[in-house]
C-alpha cells in the first residue's frame, strides 16, 4: 500500500513537474510599449485583467460590404480621378476575442484598411500619412511605375507623407500592405487592406463582399494563436451573412495568413466558380475548395438554390476550431418584384462602374 502511495506520489509530481514548464511557455507575460507610451502586457491568450479597453472599432459585417470609391472628378483626357486619403498608427488596440487585445497597427483605423476600388484605367490618387511612430508604406499589387510601388520611399512615422498615383490595372482584385521591414512585422500587425479593380465592362450584378483571411499571433511567438475571415475569430458563425436563394453572390477573397504556408477555403452545399486574382472574365474551376498561399487571392461566385444554414471555412481544421470560420444564412427570396429593380451592387451600388 505504501509503495503504490509511494509510486502515486511519485508520478504525480513528476506531471506536475512537466507540465508547469510546458503551461509556462505558454502562459508567458510579454509586454509592448505603445506610441503613447503605455506599456501593455498580456498573455494572449487567456483574459487579461490588466487591459481592458479596446481603442479600435471594427464591425466585420460592415466592412464585409463596404468599398471605398473615393472622391472622384473628371481628367482633361476624359478618365477619372479618384483621391483617397489613407493614414498609418500604430498604437491601436483591438479586442480580438473575449479578453484578448491585440495591439493593431491600421490603414484609417483598422484592421484591414479600407477596401480601395476603382476602375481599370482610372487614376488613383493616394495621399497617405504615416502618423505612426514607425516608418511604414503602401505598397500595392499591380502595374505601376517603381517609385510608386512603396518599398524604397519608406515615409517616417510623425506625420510623414508621400502620394502615391498610378493608373488602376489589371482588372481583378489586389492586395495592399506596408512593405517596411522586417516585412513580416508590419504585415501582421494589420497594415494591409484590399484593392478591387472593376473591369471597364463592369461584371455581372451580385450581391458582392470582401473576405480578407487573417491570422493574429497574439503572443508574439511568430505562430498563429488565432485565424479569421475578417479579422475577428467565430464573427460570421455567431453572426451568420444573410444571402438571398438564386442571388448571384461575390466574393473577393484575399489570404494575409503570414507564418502557416497555406490556407484554404470550403464552401459547404454547393460549389463556386473562381476565378484566380480575378483577372480574368472566365472562371478558372468550379470547385468547393481553394487552396491560397501568402497573398493569394481571387473572386468566388456561386448562387444558392435551398434555403438554410451553410458553413464556410477553413478546411485545415486547426484554423477553423481557432476562428476561421463562419455561416451563410440562406433566405428563400419572394420578392421577385424587388429583386428585379435591385441596384446592381448592395453597398455602394450607385458608385459601381463611375
Ligand atoms: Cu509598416
Amino acid at each position: 500500500m505504501m509503495i503504490f502511495s509511494l509510486i502515486a506520489v511519485v508520478s504525480i509530481s513528476s506531471i506536475f513537474f512537466i507540465l508547469p514548464e510546458s503551461i509556462k511557455a505558454q502562459s508567458e507575460e510579454k509586454a509592448f510599449v505603445t506610441h503613447s507610451g503605455a506599456v501593455v502586457r498580456t498573455t494572449g491568450e487567456i483574459i487579461d485583467p490588466l487591459y481592458v479597453e479596446a481603442t479600435m472599432e471594427f464591425d466585420p459585417m460592415e466592412y464585409l460590404r463596404d468599398f471605398d470609391y473615393g472622391t472622384t472628378s473628371p481628367l482633361p483626357d476624359g478618365t477619372t480621378l479618384r483621391e483617397y486619403t489613407i493614414v498609418a498608427e500604430d498604437d491601436k488596440i483591438m479586442e480580438v476575442s473575449p479578453g484578448v487585445f491585440y495591439n493593431a497597427w491600421t490603414f484609417n483605423g483598422s484592421v484591414p484598411g479600407p477596401t480601395i476600388r476603382a476602375t481599370e484605367g482610372d487614376t488613383v490618387r493616394i495621399n497617405f500619412i504615416n502618423n505612426g511612430s514607425k516608418e511604414h508604406t503602401m505598397h500595392f499589387h499591380g502595374i505601376h511605375p517603381a517609385e510608386m510601388d512603396g518599398v524604397f520611399e519608406v515615409v517616417g512615422g510623425g506625420g510623414g507623407q508621400f502620394t502615391y498615383e498610378f493608373i488602376a490595372g489589371p482588372a481583378g482584385v489586389h492586395p495592399y500592405h506596408c512593405h517596411v521591414m522586417p516585412l513580416e512585422e508590419h504585415i501582421v500587425h494589420g497594415l494591409y487592406g484590399v484593392f478591387i479593380v472593376d473591369p471597364k465592362e463592369g461584371r455581372e450584378p451580385a450581391d458582392e463582399m470582401v473576405m480578407v483571411l487573417n491570422g493574429l499571433d497574439t503572443d508574439f511567438d511568430t505562430e498563429n494563436n488565432f485565424y479569421a475571415a475578417n479579422t475577428i475569430p467565430f464573427y460570421y458563425q455567431h453572426h451568420p451573412i444573410q444571402i438571398k436563394t438564386n442571388e448571384l453572390i461575390r466574393v473577393y477573397v484575399v489570404n494575409m495568413v503570414e507564418f502557416d504556408p497555406i490556407n484554404n477555403l470550403h464552401l459547404h452545399g454547393n460549389l463556386y466558380k473562381y476565378y484566380p486574382t480575378g483577372t480574368d472574365l472566365v472562371p478558372s474551376f468550379y470547385t468547393d475548395m481553394i487552396t491560397l498561399s501568402q497573398t493569394e487571392r481571387g473572386i468566388m461566385e456561386f448562387e444558392y438554390q435551398y434555403p438554410g444554414k451553410y458553413l464556410f471555412h477553413a478546411h485545415k481544421v486547426e484554423f477553423s476550431e481557432k476562428g476561421w470560420v463562419g455561416i451563410f444564412l440562406v433566405s428563400d427570396d419572394d420578392s421577385d418584384s424587388e429583386q428585379e429593380t435591385s441596384p446592381a451592387t448592395k453597398g455602394d451600388a450607385t458608385e459601381y462602374g463611375t
